[in-house]
């Protein structure tokens, strides 16, 4: 992409509504444009990220052996009068009505649709296991929205439903979502702990949340800091092997790590002071295991080996995809700006022209640009006509892992600068050795 045709609306002032810097940074890169309290549009370079974090999902969802589907925003309230959580869910619940008078509600969850498309079609144990999940927009009127796209009314969520006979299998299932999810934060180069949690209105009391470390968030946690050593890395995983999924759930989730809602001062109390810890988290996502309460609830029931009915077992697991884009930036960035971790970024590289317009600069800048094109690498060519600090300000606020300089200078001397925006780290390389380096760090070659 060429800057001079894209649209990038970065903001030079920073925003005063924002009080968190991921909001900041977000509205000054000009991803998002706030339309009511809660209610984001997302502006083209804030929508990439919000794909690339997608897609990671969706391959890890894959991965894992859950199948992709898609529901509607627009629910029927007669199924969750069904379930009773049409009354229970409160005021987050949006409630519309439809112009022949039926209650409708803007999802805020989708357990009792899934629900009722698993009681329409599945009939047999033969069909289990099964995990259905979309990636899906959801509203919950939050009192009060707040921090960008971290606690927004309408936001985007991956929510997955398991089906199975037993509580046995339904707790693979749920093993299962827990390894899927390590892999996936890990891979968006977060730390996401699982901590013991409450079911709230989701219900069930065999619960974990994932939370990222950080200051600004809204959870208070109370954990071993032995956890934070703990990395999924690179390991091979057979995600229908129950013991060896089993073992990473036990690996990750027997040292004490509690929200507040669940802490236990004395069992915290256990472990040696110097490892105690209490801090703040960002909740990116949870996972339940609820047994039968909406399989019951909805007569959602398979006939067993038997002949005889059974209701199945269920869990729903959920990942807050809008609210990662806030997390990722929380944990990842300086005072100039974003540095988004290589998988999410949205351009690989940036391209910049100390010198637009000079024959020969222009003629690297399109060079490069069209072999890293060819390399399926997407670049962000700064093309205007602006003086070196401000296209420096621009790509450090917009935060791409890594900078191409081209001048007539360098030129001279056959090299460009790579610079990381991790580590402000600079050298000069002939082009085609930029470019290597490159594709070598996304693996283009
Ligand atoms: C699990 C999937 C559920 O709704 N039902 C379907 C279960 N869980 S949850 O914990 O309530 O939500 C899942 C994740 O969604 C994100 N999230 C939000 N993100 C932005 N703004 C909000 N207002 C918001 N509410 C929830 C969180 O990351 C949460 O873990």
């Amino acid at each position: 992409m060429r800057l001079t045709r894209y649209f990038l609306p970065v903001l030079k002032e920073t925003p005063a509504e924002a009080q968190i810097v991921s909001h900041r940074l977000m509205l000054r890169a000009g991803m998002i444009k706030q339309s009511s309290a809660g209610i984001y549009s997302w502006l083209p370079l804030g929508y990439k990220v919000l794909k690339n974090i997608e897609t990671i999902v969706h391959e890890e969802q894959q991965r894992a052996g859950h199948i992709p589907l898609l529901m509607p925003t627009l629910q029927s309230a007669d199924l969750w009068r069904e379930s009773g959580r049409y009354d229970d869910y409160g005021e987050e619940m949006l409630r519309i009505q439809d112009r022949h008078g039926r209650d409708m509600l803007y999802g805020p969850t989708n357990e009792e649709l899934v629900t009722d498309i698993f009681r329409s079609h599945v009939s047999s144990y033969k069909d289990l296991p099964l995990t259905l999940y979309h990636i899906q927009w959801k509203f919950r009127d939050e009192r009060r929205p707040r921090f960008g796209v971290m606690r927004g009314r309408e936001f985007y969520m991956k929510d997955g439903y398991n089906f199975d006979l037993t509580k046995e299998d339904a707790l693979h299932a749920y093993n299962r979502h827990l390894v899927s999810y390590l892999r996936t934060y890990e891979r968006m180069g977060l730390q996401a702990i699982p901590m013991r949690a409450d079911g709230g209105p989701i219900g069930g009391d065999y619960t974990h949340e994932f939370l990222v470390l950080a200051e600004t968030g809204e959870s208070e946690v109370f954990y071993d800091s032995a956890v934070t050593d703990l990395s999924f890395g690179d390991r091979e995983i057979d995600y229908d092997d129950v013991a060896q999924c089993q073992g990473v759930l036990e690996e990750f989730t027997t040292k004490y790590a509690r929200t507040d809602e669940t802490h236990d001062e004395a069992l915290f109390n256990e472990i040696p002071e110097e490892r105690r810890r209490v801090a703040r988290g960002i909740e990116v996502g949870q996972i339940f295991y609820f047994g039968t309460k909406y399989s019951d609830a909805l007569g959602a029931t398979v006939q067993g080996p038997d002949g005889k009915p059974v209701s199945v077992h269920m869990g729903s697991h959920g990942i807050g995809v809008s609210r990662l884009l806030g997390a990722i930036i929380e944990a990842s960035h300086d005072e100039n700006g974003i540095i988004w971790p290589e998988g999410v970024t949205p351009f690989h590289a940036g391209i910049v022209n100390l010198k637009q317009g000079d024959a020969e600069a222009d003629a690297a800048c399109e060079d490069l640009y069209a072999k890293m094109s060819a390399m399926g690498l997407e670049p962000l060519y700064d093309d205007r006509n602006e003086r070196a600090g401000g296209k420096f300000a621009t790509m450090d606020l917009i935060g791409l892992p890594w900078r191409i300089t081209v001048g007539p200078r360098g030129l001279k001397n056959g090299v460009v600068e790579l610079t990381s925006r991790k580590t402000g780290e600079s050298e000069e390389l002939a082009p085609d050795a930029a470019l290597n380096k490159i594709a070598a760090i996304y693996g283009k070659q």
